[in-house]
């Protein structure tokens, strides 16, 4: 009988760390994100002397967490997060929540204290079981388990969602041997794309839909392609968020939010809805509406029931050629409002918000990769981005799961560098939003950089509030102390610590030009931009429609 299987015995440490790299690099694990600690430091050796995997350091772990997000996101594997115990843990949890709601396979792997210190006073200890409640699957580690770890991560990781892996390491917390052999590399190639999960790879065919009702599709948040073959098999018009990935093609119709607010948007019968829709309160307020009945095709994340009510439910769904005179109404009248918001924004003295949107979806060539922030930079090129040809390979990611502001340059660094193959990065974010993730750009020089333009939208402060009920002038005079929050940070001076090149422009042909040529690594085009004046130019947008 070995050791460990005792009863009660806690695997060395060392052993325990080394089977636990070599079951998640056996799951797909190539690229690990850990956080400097002493209680970790056997998963941390045994990561090292792991050739199969890609080990980056970062010194915050819920930057940390978000870089892993990022690498899930866009390489569709399981990327594992590595912490000491404590707050350092706790750390993770704005990231594991993400993953939960938007279905992305991030492993937290916290290391605890022994069983005999669970409870007490001992340094740095608290309880860590179930930290992150019913957001990710759970297994409590004290030796090599692989029915315990199996259920953790086959079934549920595998589908889709975080899981929580808290390992109790004892004494002693470094390597016995000076030297391990170590596992050699080959086996599996982390910059190999290998097999990937696409929540909307299906082998069935699909429900018939019967044609007749007036039918949108609205993909939102992680749709897939399915919801842009549906729209263009049926000729039913296609209202896309941009992360959606079926945001190409012929379908798309670009100004829809503001459509869906005119005698268009009244007559729609039904809709069939895809992906994750959350940003924009017309189409939540067309998915609630009594007369129209409502088709979804369940979106992934932990909460697969929508928000609204549902008629039919399936898997996938296909349709017959419809009526093409509809879709011709919603693509004149699209044609129509984008020349005439092109126009307004043109004459529009100054850099708008919404030149920004235009000139950073101008500048996403075929193959690129473009991350964005919440707030309003998703909503300004959700009005401003055109509908790119099909099969022109770019990916537009943002973490909409629960749409936070935070570790979002975090998660932008993690896809381009799962993505290495993007013929270009962009990162596109408020400045509230950089500001809350500025240790995402505290890299040792050591780490591997990706190439990366970070382009910041500088309003200073909170555009979003001032477009909402908060902004209304009965609050005026709070406005800026409790929405606001101007901060007046020299984000030149701020990137100069950490050494990042840094540019600010204050029109449109800087602003292009900036983006046009990038130098390599990560590069910040801070773009000042105006928000006084932001609600009122929001209300001449929306006028436009009518
Ligand atoms: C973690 C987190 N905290 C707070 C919020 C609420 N929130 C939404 S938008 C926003 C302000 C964002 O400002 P900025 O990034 O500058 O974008 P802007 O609205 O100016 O375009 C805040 C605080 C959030 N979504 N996530
Ligand atoms: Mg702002």
């Amino acid at each position: 009988m070995s050791p460990t299987d005792e009863p009660g015995a806690t695997a060395p440490a060392e052993e325990l760390a080394t089977w636990l790299v070599d079951q998640l690099v056996a799951r797909g694990t190539s690229e690990v994100v850990l956080c400097p600690g002493s209680r970790n430091a056997p998963l941390a050796f045994a990561l090292a002397a792991d050739a199969r995997v890609r080990l980056h350091t970062r010194i915050d772990e819920r930057t940390a967490a978000f870089l892993a997000l990022g690498l899930a996101k866009a390489s569709r594997r399981p990327v594992a997060v590595v912490t000491t115990s404590g707050t350092a843990a706790a750390n993770l949890h704005p990231a594991v929540l993400e993953a939960a709601h938007a279905g992305v396979r991030l492993v937290a792997v916290t290391a605890d204290r022994p069983a005999r210190l669970r409870g007490t006073g001992a340094n740095q200890t608290t309880d860590q079981v179930r930290l992150f409640g019913d957001a990710a699957t759970f297994a409590d580690l004290d030796r090599p388990d692989d029915v315990a770890l199996a259920a953790a991560l086959d079934g549920p990781v595998a589908r889709g969602g975080p899981a929580h892996l808290d390992v109790r390491l004892d004494d002693p917390l470094v390597p016995r041997g000076a030297a391990r052999a170590g596992v050699p590399a080959g086996e599996v190639d982390p910059h190999d794309d290998g097999p990937r999960r696409h929540p909307w790879g299906r082998e069935d065919e699909g429900v018939l839909l019967p044609t007749g009702p007036r039918t949108v599709v609205v993909a939102g948040d992680d749709a897939g392609p399915p919801a842009r073959v549906l729209a263009q098999e049926a000729g039913w018009p296609l209202l896309a968020e941009p992360s959606s990935g079926s945001r190409t093609g012929t379908h798309a119709i670009r100004t829809y939010r503001l459509l869906l607010g005119t005698a268009l948007g009244e007559r729609v019968e039904r809709v069939v809805v895809h992906g994750h829709p959350t940003l924009s309160r017309p189409v939540a307020r067309l998915l609630g509406r009594v007369d129209v009945e409502v088709v979804s095709v369940p979106a992934t994340g932990r909460w697969p029931a929508r928000p609204f009510p549902v008629a039919a439910e399936h898997a996938a769904v296909r349709a017959e050629p419809d009526d093409p005179a509809w879709l011709e109404e919603w693509r004149t009248a699209d044609r129509e409002l984008s020349a005439r918001i092109d126009d307004f924004v043109a004459r529009r003295p100054g850099l708008t918000p919404y030149d920004v949107a235009q000139v950073v979806d101008r500048g996403n060539p075929p193959g690129g990769l473009l991350v964005v922030g919440a707030s309003n930079p998703i909503r300004d090129l959700d009005l401003m981005a055109g509908a790119h040809p099909v099969g022109e390979r770019r990916m537009v990611l943002a973490n909409r799961g629960l749409a936070g502001i935070d570790g979002t340059l975090s998660t932008a660094i993690g896809a381009a560098l799962a993505r290495d193959r993007s013929t270009r990065a962009t990162a596109y974010v408020g400045d509230v939003t950089f500001l809350h993730d500025m240790t995402a750009l505290v890299l040792g020089p050591d780490e591997v950089r990706p190439d990366l333009t970070v382009v910041v939208a500088n309003d200073d402060g909170g555009s979003i509030f001032a477009t909402l009920e908060q902004g209304a002038p009965a609050h005026a005079d709070r406005f800026e102390k409790l929405f606001g929050t101007p901060h007046g940070v020299d984000l030149g001076a701020l990137c100069a610590a950490t050494r990042t090149p840094h540019w600010r422009v204050h029109d449109r042909s800087e602003l292009e030009h900036a983006l046009s040529s990038p130098n390599g690594g990560i590069e910040v085009v801070e773009a000042v931009v105006r928000r006084d004046d932001r609600r009122e130019l929001d209300e001449a947008i929306r006028a436009l429609a009518h």
